[in-house]
């Protein structure tokens, strides 16, 4: 193997007495919680773009951080963050990894010469997926850096640019499906509008939707049975993002007839963006039979962007493992870490601390989550909460047995609703803590 992280071993669980800051704490891959294994709940993937290509720029200074990997060769550089990426991955045990086309290969000349630097690495990962075990967890095209892409992808007002986003994610999908990748993410970075002064909102919603519809006959012509998902983030880079939050999404796509076809990937950051907690999104997303996949991080609710910053947070990552287990938990997604290290946090060591923590907030997180439900109180108050639909009127309401003439001479006749009993917020508030 090679050597990108030196003096770095496989890191290993040593309980939450160790003072080993390269240690797992709460993260115990083959510890059984609900009668499954941590590995097998959780479904661990390393970014690609974050971990080997975001050298921490902002807009006032350049990268920052160590990346031993970079050379003047493009390609060599490319084939060094695959070497890279798997020793990381094997190092901390994370069994999955997620690219986006141009993350792990160069840009050519042309777009001929991009699709073979793509299959030139492509054929490298294989290997090395081969040689290691980690697998990919899904795959996606960049159809939004480049400034072909300045007025959207599928929502161009140019169809040249439609045409170029299509080709990429038919490459991306075949190469995704050549990995075995197990599923494959559409983010739409440019898929939005500024402005509605020049901006056909109801056309380009209908191109959206077109360009998915394609993707989908593509999957199936070529054979690829992963899942497809859909990222929801309502602004950055665009005012108005078209996919702003999972209930925008599933309304695009059920109007489109595409519900059947796509998931949602939920990202933390971007429900908070959308001014929702991010178990709001997991949970609609759930009772909806689209939760697929998630970005697990982080924002910062004092700043209004992206910060992508690794999910550290007990309490949300209780809350989300709640909503997860609540819906069966993972099939074909997980908890991949959109995340990238602090500006700050130079060396390739950080990258360790940054996914030990994330993932021992993960494992903290499951093992809440399961206490919550043994315990029951929870889901013992909710279903008290709605006890008056159980039986009497509301079970009948439910049933669809009455009309509003029905109900008009229930309530004539009663007068009054029963008393309303306290939500006990603050009492919840408390048993959750008691967890946490
Ligand atoms: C952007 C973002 C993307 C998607 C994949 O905010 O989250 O990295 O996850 O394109
Ligand atoms: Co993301």
């Amino acid at each position: 193997m090679t050597d990108y992280f030196p003096g770095i071993d496989t890191i290993a669980y040593e309980g939450p007495t160790t003072d080993n800051a390269l240690a797992f704490r709460h993260y115990n891959a083959d510890e059984l919680v609900e009668g499954k294994s941590m590995r097998e709940h959780l479904r661990f993937a390393a970014a690609y773009w974050h971990c080997f290509c975001n050298g921490c720029a902002d807009q006032f200074g350049g990268p920052t951080r160590t990346m031993p990997w970079e050379d003047a060769d493009p390609m060599q550089t490319a084939r060094n963050k695959v070497d890279a990426n798997f020793e990381l991955c094997t190092k901390l045990g994370i069994e999955y990894y997620c690219f986006h086309d141009t993350d792990v290969a160069p840009e050519g000349e042309t777009l001929a010469e991009s699709f073979a630097n793509f299959d030139e690495i492509a054929a490298y990962l294989k290997a090395k997926q081969d040689e290691t075990g980690v697998k990919l967890l899904w795959g996606t095209a960049n159809c939004f850096s480049h400034p072909r892409f300045v007025h959207g992808a599928g929502t161009s007002c140019n169809a040249d640019a439609f045409a170029y986003a299509a080709a990429k994610i038919a490459k991306a999908i075949e190469v995704t499906h050549a990995l075995g990748g197990e599923g494959y993410v559409f983010w739409g970075g440019r898929e939005g509008y500024k402005t509605l002064l020049n901006t056909d909102m109801g056309r380009e919603l209908d191109h959206l939707a077109a360009l998915l519809k394609m993707a989908v006959e593509h999957k199936k012509k070529i054979g690829f049975t992963g899942q497809f998902y859909i990222e929801p983030k309502p602004k950055e880079p665009t005012k108005h993002q078209y996919d702003s939050d999972a209930a925008a999404c599933f309304a695009f796509l059920q109007k489109y007839g595409l519900e059947n076809d796509f998931k949602m990937n939920i990202e933390a950051n971007h429900a908070t963006l959308a001014g929702h907690d991010f178990q709001h999104e997991l949970e609609f997303s759930a009772i909806n039979g689209i939760l697929g996949s998630v970005d697990a991080n982080r924002g910062d609710l004092m700043l209004g962007w992206d910060t992508d910053q690794f999910p550290t947070d007990i309490r949300e990552t209780t809350l989300a493992m709640l909503s997860i287990l609540g819906a069966g938990g993972f099939t074909t997604g997980g908890l991949n870490f959109d995340a990238h290290v602090a500006r700050e946090s130079i060396d390739p060591v950080d990258l360790f601390h940054a996914h030990i923590g994330a993932m021992d907030a993960f494992a903290r997180g499951l093992k809440n989550a399961a206490a919550i439900r043994a315990g029951g109180k929870l889901d013992a108050f909710k279903k008290e909460r709605y006890g008056s639909w159980d039986t009497g009127i509301g079970a009948q309401i439910e049933a669809g047995q009455l009309d509003m003439d029905a109900l008009k001479a229930y309530m004539l006749d009663k007068g009054e609703v029963d008393a309303n009993a306290s939500g006990r917020v603050e009492m919840l508030e408390n048993l959750l803590n008691d967890y946490i």
